[in-house]
C-alpha cells in the first residue's frame, strides 16, 4: 500500500494534481521502479571535435535514448526534471488521454523545476513515433523544440514484419539559432550548426553497412522550424512509412524531404560499394553539418557527395491508386481553418492567426465521438506551415487540388498559398491540440482546441 504522502514524497506537485484527477494515470507507485526514466538537465553537445552547444536535454545526451515500446504493453515512465524551467513531455504520435500527452493546452500539468512527474500508458499506434518538449521559446532559441529534448519512441508492432538486416534511427536537429530579418521585414530562426543524431558530418560514427544488406532508416526531423531535404549517391530510398505508418503505395524516390516534425522510414539496398555521404542536399547545410557517411565494409577513401540539381518532393505518390470516393451515407462534416499572418513591426515575429484569431482566443471546436471530420486547410500565408493534430492520424485527402487516399499521417506541410483537406474520426476524447509545429509560430498563436465529447 501506498499512501498519499509517499506518493507527494515520490513524484511531486504535477503527479499529485494528475492523480486527483486520475488514478489510473499514475504510475505504479512504491518500489516498483518505472521501466524508463528521463532527466531533464543542461548538457553540452559535443556537435565537432571541441565544439560544444549548451543545450537541455533527456539523460544528458541529444538524442535522448531510443524507447522501444511494444504495441499494446503498458509502460511506465518517470521525468525528472533538473532544469531551471518549467518543462512537458509530449507524445508526438501516440494516442494518449489529454492529461498524459504533454500539452499543458490540453491540461498536461506542467512539471516545476526539481519535480518529477510518473505515467503509465498503453503505447499505441505501432510505428516511428517521437517525444519532445512542448513549451514556448518565444525570442530564447535555447528553449522549446531549438534545444535538445528529443527523442526517437519505435513502438514495435504485436507481428513484426521486419526483415532487414540492420535498422538505424537518424534524428535531424538544428543549432544555435538567432532572429535574422528576412525578405519582409519580420524576423525568422537561422542556424549555424546541424546534426545527425547531434553530429556533424564526419564527426559521427559512420553507419557501417555490407553489399547485400537491407537496411532500414528511420528519420525524424526534429527541427524546431526547418525543413530538410536527404539524398545518398548511388543510392534509391524506398519510403515504406510516413509518420510511422504505412503508406499505401511504397515507392522508389532519390530524395527525401522531412519537415518539422515529420517522419519517414526508407529500405535502402546496399548494392554500390564505396565510402559515401546521406546528406542534407541544400548545400549550406550540409556544410552546417548535416550528414552522416555510410561505409561499407572494406571500403576506404574520402566519402562521395554528388549534388542533386532539382528539389522533388510529393506526398500523393504513395497514396492509394484505386482514389475512393467517399461513400454517400458516409458523412464527413467539413472544418475550414484559414491561417494568415499579421506583420506586427520591422525586428519582430509575425502573428498568427486560424480563422482570423490567435491562441488562447482561438475558437475551440467541438467534435462529436464516432464522426467523421474533413478539416480544410487553407494556408492564404507567405510561409509553408507542418501542421500537427495532437491524439489522432489524419487521412489525407486532397493536396493543392489533387485528390488521394490511405496516406495518414499526424503532420503535413500545407505550403504557402495551398489548400490540403485531411480526414480524421473523432476518436479522443477531451482537448487535443492542433498547431503548427514551427516553434517560432506556435509562440505567435498558431495553436488551436478540439474537445470531442
Ligand atoms: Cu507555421
Amino acid at each position: 500500500m501506498v499512501t498519499r504522502r509517499e506518493v507527494l514524497k515520490l513524484s511531486g506537485m504535477a503527479a499529485v494534481s494528475l492523480l486527483e484527477k486520475k488514478p489510473s494515470l499514475f504510475a505504479s507507485v512504491a518500489e516498483t521502479p518505472p521501466d524508463y526514466s528521463l532527466t531533464i538537465g543542461p548538457h553540452s553537445l559535443e556537435v565537432a571535435p571541441r565544439k560544444f552547444v549548451k543545450t537541455t536535454a533527456y539523460n544528458d545526451q541529444v538524442p535522448g535514448p531510443l524507447l522501444r515500446f511494444r504495441e499494446g504493453a503498458p509502460v511506465s515512465i518517470r521525468i525528472d526534471n533538473h532544469s531551471a524551467d518549467n518543462q512537458v513531455v509530449h507524445w508526438h504520435g501516440l494516442f494518449l488521454p489529454p492529461e498524459i500527452d504533454g500539452a499543458m493546452e490540453e491540461g498536461t500539468p506542467p512539471i516545476a523545476p526539481g519535480k518529477s512527474a510518473s505515467y503509465t500508458f498503453t503505447p499505441e499506434p505501432s510505428g516511428l513515433r517521437w517525444y519532445h518538449t512542448h513549451v514556448m521559446a518565444g525570442h530564447d532559441l535555447k528553449k522549446g523544440l531549438y534545444s535538445g529534448q528529443f527523442g526517437v519512441v519505435w513502438i514495435e508492432p504485436r507481428e513484426n514484419p521486419g526483415r532487414y538486416d540492420q535498422e538505424f534511427f537518424l534524428t535531424l536537429h538544428d543549432w544555435n539559432g538567432s532572429l535574422q530579418g528576412s525578405d519582409d521585414g519580420s524576423m525568422t530562426p537561422l542556424y549555424d550548426v546541424s546534426t545527425i543524431n547531434g553530429r556533424t558530418l564526419g564527426f559521427g560514427e559512420p553507419l557501417r553497412v555490407k553489399n547485400g544488406q537491407r537496411i532500414m532508416l528511420h528519420i525524424v526531423n526534429t527541427s524546431a522550424t526547418d525543413p530538410h531535404w536527404l539524398a545518398l549517391p548511388g543510392h534509391s530510398f524506398r519510403v515504406l512509412a510516413l509518420d510511422g505508418n504505412p503508406v499505401p503505395s511504397p515507392q522508389q524516390v532519390e530524395m527525401l524531404h522531412l519537415s518539422p516534425a515529420e517522419r519517414i522510414s526508407v529500405e535502402v539496398t546496399m548494392n554500390h560499394p564505396g565510402v559515401w555521404v546521406l546528406g542534407e542536399v541544400r548545400k549550406h547545410v550540409q556544410a552546417a553539418g548535416m550528414g552522416v557517411v555510410i561505409e561499407y565494409a572494406d571500403a576506404h577513401g574520402k566519402p562521395v557527395w554528388q549534388q542533386p540539381q532539382t528539389l522533388h518532393w510529393d506526398y500523393i505518390q504513395f497514396g492509394a491508386t484505386d482514389n475512393r470516393e467517399p461513400s454517400a451515407e458516409l458523412k464527413v462534416t467539413p472544418i475550414p481553418l484559414t491561417f494568415e499572418s499579421r506583420f506586427t513591426g520591422h525586428g519582430a515575429m509575425d502573428q498568427w492567426m486560424i480563422n482570423g484569431k490567435s491562441f488562447p482566443d482561438t475558437e475551440t471546436i467541438a467534435l462529436e465521438r464516432g464522426n467523421r471530420y474533413r478539416l480544410i486547410f487553407k494556408n492564404k500565408s507567405q510561409d509553408d506551415h507542418p501542421v500537427h493534430l495532437h491524439r489522432s492520424l489524419f487521412e489525407v485527402r486532397r493536396i493543392a487540388g489533387r485528390a488521394t487516399s490511405g496516406i495518414l499521417k499526424d503532420t503535413i506541410l500545407v505550403k504557402a498559398g495551398v489548400e490540403a483537406e485531411v480526414e480524421v474520426t473523432a476518436n479522443a476524447p477531451g482537448l487535443s491540440l492542433f498547431h503548427c509545429h514551427q516553434q517560432d509560430h506556435m509562440d505567435m498563436g498558431f495553436m488551436m482546441l478540439f474537445r470531442c465529447s
